[in-house]
């Protein structure tokens, strides 16, 4: 899976080289190439803002350098061109899914108060945004909307911690965790989790994942989708 990233705070990316996802681009399982944006300016100052049209605060961020960088990067159009704007559709876990399918995909940074609306008209397929809150430009969420979908591909994860199976505990909140001490100032790790008995161990966790989010998250018991796992029906035959 290739991203492309077009930005004018390249660093921001740096971070991608950390952790699980610097391993994944070290083995070339993943690849972003990060492209600077001022880099297509044709300004002699390398300008890639101005004031906006009908005035107001802040600044736009110009059309020219923004073409200019996507046709350079993806002249065929290959990649799923998205701009991450606070006016896109919110990120969720099913979109995060349909976007791992995809080969390539190409994320535009805005920063500023946005880009020219023409820049989008030209070359964006799709807008996201991953919640309602406001930032000072679209890098956080890129970094965001990568590192979610690099967890669906091929060798990003452990086999331990695969995203693959299909379990009645997905969509659920999670159950808590503990590892060594047995103790810990004075609070001891529940007792069936040192006894061994894995198929009670599994009914406590789900027990404790549907307790939590009964409490903090119920709209997600509401939209949860309980009849892959309930019993076949019996098939009705005559005589
Ligand atoms: C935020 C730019 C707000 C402009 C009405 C007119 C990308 C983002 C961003 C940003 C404004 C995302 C105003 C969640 C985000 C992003 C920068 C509007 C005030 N209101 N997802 N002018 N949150 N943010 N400025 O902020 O580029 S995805």
């Amino acid at each position: 899976m290739k991203f492309d990233v077009l930005t004018v705070f390249p660093e921001y990316f740096d971070v991608l080289h950390e952790s699980l996802l610097g391993k994944a681009l070290s083995q070339g399982i993943l690849s972003v190439d990060v492209v600077n944006i001022r880099d297509y300016s044709k300004d002699k100052h390398k300008k890639t803002d101005d004031a906006p049209y009908g005035g107001g605060a802040g600044m736009v961020m110009t059309v020219d350098p923004i073409v200019s960088a996507v046709e350079a990067v993806d002249p065929n159009h290959d990649a799923l061109r998205i701009y991450m704007s606070p006016k896109g559709r919110t990120l969720c876990q099913s979109k995060v899914e349909s976007l791992a399918k995809k080969d390539r995909i190409l994320l535009l940074c805005g920063d500023y108060e946005g880009v020219d609306e023409r820049a989008l008209t030209l070359c964006i397929d799709e807008e996201i945004s991953i919640g309602d809150y406001v930032l000072t430009g679209g890098e956080l969420p890129a970094l965001v909307l990568i590192n979610a979908v690099a967890r669906y591909v091929d060798g990003v994860l452990g086999s331990e911690e695969s995203t693959s199976e299909e379990s009645f505990a997905d969509g659920l909140l999670e159950y808590p965790h503990y590892t060594r001490p047995e103790e810990y100032r004075g609070l001891k790790v529940p007792d069936v989790l040192l006894k061994g008995d894995h198929n009670e161990i599994n009914r406590w966790r789900l027990q404790k994942s549907v307790e939590t989010t009964m409490q903090r998250r119920p709209d997600l018991l509401a939209a949860k989708d309980i009849a892959p796992f309930m019993p076949k029906k019996k098939r009705k035959h005559r005589s």
